[in-house]
Order: C-alpha cells, then structure tokens, then sequence
C-alpha cells in the first residue's frame, strides 16, 4: 500500500510540476507519517500545503486452501469447502496438484466426452495415515476422504506454507498447522507437499476403501541423506504452518 501511495504522490508530483506549480525543489513531503503532506509555491509565491489522510496499511487479503477441515480460522473466512480430489495415484499423467472441489459443481454442457479416455481423471482423496496416524492425529482418518476449504484472509498481503514448524515468524498470523503430507514415495502420480490441519477429519461415511489421490506423512532422512539429526528425527511426521501477514 506504502508502494501504491509513493506512486500516486510521485505521479501527483509530476503533475504539478507539468503544470508550472512548483519547481521540484520546493517540494516537500512527510510520506510515512499519519498524514502526508505536500507543501509547494506557486507562481505568485504562495505557500500551498495539501494533506493527505493515510489509508489502511493493510492489503486487500489473500487466499489459501485449509487440507482436512471444511471451516476456516477465524477471522479468515470461507469461500467455499468441499472435497478434495486429484490424480489416481497410481497413474502416469494428470496433474501434480489437488483441488479443493466444490460441494455444487456447475455443468453448463450435458454433452458427454467421447472417448471417455481423452481426459484426467479426478478421484476423491483419501487419508493414507495407517497406524501411526491414530496417534498423530488421535482419530482414525485411515481410509477416509479428505474435505477442505477456501479461505479469505483480509487484510493480508502474503501467505506462506512452512514445512517442519508448527510457528509463523514474528509479526505474522498463524492461520493454521498441521502435518506435512503429499504421495507415497513409490506411486507414480507425484504431488506437491500440502499442510494438513492438526485437527484433520475426515468426510462422514467415507471410511471404505477407494484410494484415488492419497495423502502420507512426510518424514525427513537425516541420517546419510543430507540432512543434520538432531534438529531433524528420522521416523517422525513433519509438520507445517500456514502463515499470513
Ligand atoms: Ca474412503
Ligand atoms: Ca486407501
């Protein structure tokens, strides 16, 4: 906002000195504090000062997908929620991402694809938590299908995802944290890294069994693969925070 501000002063600037107003010299101005300023003489010497109020420093909000919950934190609020859905993972091809679809998909065309094989194919998303996911998330989420929601942040002009923290740096909002989960190492469908909220569930009565695009927690190898034990434990789920500002 500072930017945009700095802009429209400098091009208000030019524009008094295109008009024979002023000289650049005699300008001055006071950007940054509660309330700008830009003094200057006229062509019969006169001392003109213009105010001009600050606005809101804040941005106009960004967007972000919260993985396994289908309301957003507050005060961000939701766009829409609905399932997620990507790739079968065992599939060359498609994409390396996941959707959140919404819960009312619009078909503007009846017409089917024909051939039903000149396509992607979106499959529902399921938890691949196994054991050690009744722990992590103290539920049983093996199996079950993924919701999501999209969320508006007003007010903020970055977010950012950030892997094996479960803080946000000083001076910006936690939205939410959670684990680090992405494909299965062996499968062929790739996917990027999404951060699945702590409190993670699952779509009701979704508990069977179709695979489709799965989430795994990601574990980072400190021994002999590059990265320092200590700070970093083989075995154990990476987390992640969801972070604006
Ligand atoms: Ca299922
Ligand atoms: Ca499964």
């Amino acid at each position: 906002m500072d930017f945009l501000r700095s802009i429209l002063l400098s091009c208000f600037l030019v524009m008094l000195i295109k008009c024979n107003y002023c000289s650049s010299d005699s300008v001055s101005t006071n950007l940054g504090q509660d309330i700008s300023f830009v003094s200057y003489q006229t062509d019969k010497n006169q001392s003109v000062t213009i105010k001009i109020p600050r606005g809101p420093t804040q941005g106009g909000g960004v967007t972000y997908i919260r993985w396994g919950r289908s309301c957003c934190p507050s005060p961000a609020r939701s766009i829409y929620v609905g399932y997620v859905a990507g790739p079968f993972y065992n599939e060359w091809g498609s994409a390396a991402s996941r959707l959140c679809l919404p819960t009312e998909p619009q078909y503007p065309s009846n017409e089917k694809i024909d051939p039903a094989w000149a396509v992607s194919y979106l499959d529902g998303a399921e938890y691949e938590t196994h054991a050690p996911g009744k722990a992590i998330f103290r539920k049983d989420l093996q199996n079950k299908n993924v919701p999501c929601a999209v969320c508006f942040a007003p007010q903020k002009t970055a977010k950012l995802m950030i892997p094996a923290k479960i803080s946000c740096p000083e001076s910006w909002t936690r939205e939410y944290y959670g684990y680090l989960m992405t494909s299965f190492r062996d499968h062929v469908n790739n996917q990027y890294y999404e951060c699945v909220d702590v409190d993670a569930i699952g779509i009701d009565n979704t508990t069977p069994n179709h695979d489709g695009t799965l989430f795994y927690f990601t574990e980072a190898r400190c021994e002999n693969h590059g990265l320092p034990c200590g700070p970093y434990v083989n075995q154990q789920a990476l987390t992640c925070a969801v972070c604006t500002k």
